[in-house]
């Protein structure tokens, strides 16, 4: 690889890493290296033992069948159920009365489930489900704003061997639809209405929309949430309340092959089809049982808090299926953080004393934005641990998550993953690595990832490349819904016998893993490599910029020229003068290669409704191109705003 790839113009962060809390480490499930060299000794032993942590109606005769690559199979004829394992057994070792569910509605009311009583819940929507013709192998598809009943159908599906496909609540009808059409489900289950910000979204409404056509579905099963006026289709539309009455309390959980699909949950690509990612029910459940015990340090009085979507993997795994496994109490909001003020979450820590606290580097950014004053108003004395995910995190944001949430006492795990990894694949084991701000740092125990050069070499330290996993994973998807060919192409084409995961990255000379985002943010600035992401932390590093969104508009000199979308702090106005000194301040951080060539201020930025800025519309905007698609968009006006704004230079 040529010299110019060389992460020249980065510099390695020298600054001492952040050790764990000594009182930390002590009560620490890992505090040695021990797991890493288990791992490296022999790694599907590592993962066998790890699979002896649920309990299986048969066990499995191989742990891994490589034999037809990329189609791979783990625990090979293993029998289990994945409700079973979150449920039951935690109630026969005496933990009936342990709370499985806390949860809070926007306005403040309060739900609290214990593990006898989520068992019984999931066995009466087994019993509903299957009423109503829901069988093994079927597809169900809900889509719900955030409450426990979203769990329950989750969990019932598990039980019954239904596949579910959870379509995130934000998502318009459309989407909606699609995702129905492709999966062919049966079921739909959904809300009257979502809550959002003191407004009611009118949820069924909108579904119905969808539902016109979608003739697959045969019910529609209705969450009575927000009272919402709505229209009904007799025969078709059944309310939970009336469907969960009378249901009997016992259902035997569905014996499931290792390799039974668990769930599709669909995910952006490139194209404008979602891809349906496939999960199957015994490496899924290892991996995220494993990882959410060791990531987050499980213990068992803890109060946990992932404050992401059940539509998103993140919910999926790190809300309810890996907590869950474990026997966790975990904490479900309905609502926003800015609603009805913006300390809603730091009042909500305080209330249910939260121990451990995941969120996203974007809540983070807004946190940051919105001012230090609103976490000092309330005690997060009890936070232990906090986590990220989702996006790189730049470094000014870590520190002051570590200092304005964490108060220096807690470690922050960075998790790398993705809807396909279906657990976390990147990340510190809190009470044993040292951080440092903006690295994902590790891999975890038995996940085998590497940053290779374009030919597929593995490039040494501060060389960019693209990162990649070498070797099977228990929770990997196994292919993309009806669409092997997609499946091979996208992850398994670029370099033959390892999974391409799309991101750019790099590792430094202590073999931390540095995430640079998605490859096809990575510029080409007149023959230099810069992440996308480089030139945002040096943007929102100057005091007062609060977010920023990098993009590289086609240029026939330089290849790239770096253009800029800030979003100010509040209080600060964009002035003539502050671009200067924005463009000034990246050149003194990166270099002058890495200056902006443009910056444009603008009140918000494009998002996904996961949080995920969609720098390919602010592509489109440079380069003044008709914009697509934007439904899958947070708040499509902010694109119109920007577009407005950009045509008026
Ligand atoms: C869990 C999730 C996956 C993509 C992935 C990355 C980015 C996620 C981090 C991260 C840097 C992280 N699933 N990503 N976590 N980048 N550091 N800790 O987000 O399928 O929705 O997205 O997100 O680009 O490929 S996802």
């Amino acid at each position: 690889m040529s010299k110019k790839n060389h992460v020249d113009i980065i510099s390695e962060d020298n600054a001492k890493p952040f050790q764990p809390p000594k009182i930390f480490k002590e009560k620490a499930l890992v505090n040695d290296e021990k797991p890493y060299r288990e791992a490296e000794k022999d790694r599907l032993a590592f993962w066998a033992k790890k699979a002896d942590n649920l309990q299986w109606s048969k066990k499995w005769e191989q742990v891994l069948d490589d034999s037809n690559p990329p189609y791979f199979k783990w625990f090979v004829n293993g029998k289990l159920n994945v409700s079973a394992n979150c449920l039951d057994r935690h109630v026969e070792n005496g933990l009936s009365d342990k709370k499985a569910i806390l949860f809070e509605g926007e306005e403040g009311d309060t739900i609290s489930l214990t593990y006898a009583k989520l068992l019984k819940e999931v066995n009466k929507f087994c019993n509903v489900l299957s009423d109503l013709g829901v069988a093994r192998g079927d597809a169900v598809t809900i889509w719900m704003p955030m409450i426990p009943e979203a769990v329950v159908a989750m969990l019932a599906c598990t039980r019954i061997g239904a596949v579910h496909s959870v379509v995130f609540g934000g998502f318009s009808p459309d989407a909606l639809k699609d995702r129905i059409l492709d999966s062919r489900s049966k079921l739909l289950v959904t809300a009257d209405g979502a809550n959002r910000k003191g407004k009611v979204l009118p949820m069924k409404g909108m579904a119905e929309e969808a539902l016109q056509l979608c003739p697959s579905i045969e019910k529609v099963v209705i969450v009575e949430r927000a009272g919402s006026d709505y229209e009904v289709t007799e025969g078709r539309d059944l309310l939970w309340k009336d469907l969960m009455k009378n249901a009997d309390e016992n259902f035997s959980p569905a014996e499931m092959d290792a390799e039974d699909p668990l769930f599709i949950l669909y995910s952006s690509g490139t194209t404008g089809k979602p891809k349906g990612i496939l999960h199957t029910t015994a490496g899924y459940l290892v991996g995220v049982n494993t990882t959410h015990r060791y990531v987050f340090d499980h213990h068992e009085d803890d109060i946990y808090w992932c404050t992401a979507d059940i539509g998103w993997v993140t919910g999926h795994s790190y809300i309810v299926y890996g907590p869950l496994s474990n026997g966790s109490t975990v904490f479900i909001y309905e609502g926003t953080p800015d609603y009805p003020n913006r300390d809603r979450f730091w009042e909500l820590i305080e209330k249910y004393k939260i121990t451990v606290f995941y969120t996203a580097p974007t809540a983070i950014r807004s946190f940051m934005r919105w001012g230090n004053h609103f976490p000092a108003g309330h005690d997060l004395s009890s936070l232990r641990l906090l986590g990220s995910v989702g996006e790189p995190i730049n470094p000014e944001a870590w520190l002051w998550y570590h200092e304005h949430i964490g108060k220096t006492k807690c470690p922050i795990v960075d998790t790398w993953w993705q809807t396909e990894t279906g657990m976390i694949m990147i990340t510190p084991l809190p009470g044993l690595t040292p951080l440092k701000p903006g690295s994902a740092t590790k891999a975890f125990p038995g996940i085998d990832v590497d940053v290779v050069d374009d030919q597929g070499y593995s490039t040494g330290p501060g060389q960019r490349g693209f990162l990649v996993i070498k070797t099977p994973w228990p929770a990997m998807l196994r292919t993309l819904y009806e669409d092997h060919e997609r499946y091979e192409h996208t992850y398994w084409k670029q370099y033959p016998g390892l999974y391409f995961t799309g991101d750019g990255a790099w590792k430094d000379s202590d073999g931390y893993l540095w995430i640079m985002g998605r490859v096809d943010d990575v510029l080409n600035v007149s023959g230099h490599r810069i992440g996308t992401m480089e030139v945002e932390s040096a943007l929102v590093d100057h005091q007062s910029v609060a977010e920023a969104a990098v993009i590289g508009k086609v240029h026939e000199i330089k290849g790239h020229a770096i253009t800029a979308f800030v979003t100010l702090k509040e209080g600060v106005d964009g002035s003539e003068e502050l671009l200067k000194e924005l463009k000034t301040h990246v050149g003194k951080k990166i270099g002058a290669i890495a200056r902006p060539e443009e910056i444009f201020f603008t009140y918000e930025l494009p998002k996904t409704r996961s949080g995920k800025i969609m720098r390919r519309l602010l592509r489109d905007i440079a380069e003044q191109r008709d914009l697509g698609d934007v439904t899958t968009l947070m708040d499509p006006q902010v694109v119109k705003a920007i577009k407005n704004n950009y045509s008026d230079k």
